[in-house]
């Protein structure tokens, strides 16, 4: 798909994207008009299909839909601006907010303090600042791979209406936590990361 506008991934952190899309292709990550979203870049369909975070990346620049990613103790609802992990959030604190406008089973009756802000199909904060992750061995979960996950699963969300994951015996147990999951998989083997995937976070720690 063919964004003549280019502007439908809004960041503040520009740096944790081109973490995602990997050294060599880091240069192509810029805002260079200021204006908050990252501008539209073009790159072979081979490299796409060699890199699963240059591939997340471009389908969030060219989607039809306007994500948000930031790295924030705030974010943005559509009812205002509140503190990251408020407790107005019925799901566990983990310094990690993503919030859509679909429906969610485990969320039923959305309030506006749960919900993107106007003009957003979905807002992803990461509180870098406060909060770190680590997986079951204690080994760190570096924040870009949290940024990665989250984002996959917003793409997913977003653009095939999936849920997290399915109600319990509602069919198959394949919602988009479960995929991103396997594309970080994917990612992780591509680039040779190394380290914890960020579905296998099992604790998160106020710094
Ligand atoms: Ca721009």
């Amino acid at each position: 798909m063919f964004d003549p506008t280019g502007t439908k991934l809004a960041t503040d952190a520009i740096d944790t994207i081109k973490h995602i899309v990997g050294e060599e292709y880091a240069g192509l990550i810029n805002d260079s008009d200021n204006d908050g979203y990252i501008d539209e870049f073009s790159v072979s369909s081979d490299a796409l299909a060699q890199n699963e975070g240059l591939s997340l990346i471009n389908d969030l620049v060219a989607s039809e839909n306007t994500y948000g990613y930031y790295e924030d103790d705030f974010i943005e609802t559509l009812g205002g601006v509140r503190g990251v992990d408020s407790n107005i959030i019925p799901l566990n604190q983990n310094g990690v907010e993503s919030l859509n406008n679909n429906f969610d089973w485990r969320i039923p009756g959305k309030t506006a303090d749960i919900l993107p802000p106007a003009g957003f199909q979905s807002m992803v904060v990461v509180d870098t600042a406060n909060w770190s992750w680590s997986d079951k061995s204690g080994d760190p979960v570096e924040s870009y791979k949290l940024a990665f996950h989250e984002l996959y699963e917003a793409k997913m969300t977003v653009e095939k209406k999936m849920q997290y994951a399915p109600e319990p015996g509602s069919g198959p147990r394949c919602g988009s936590h479960r995929l991103s999951g396997e594309a970080e998989g994917r990612w992780h083997a591509q680039r040779a990361l190394g380290g914890p995937q960020a579905i296998n976070i099992y604790r998160a720690v106020r710094k």
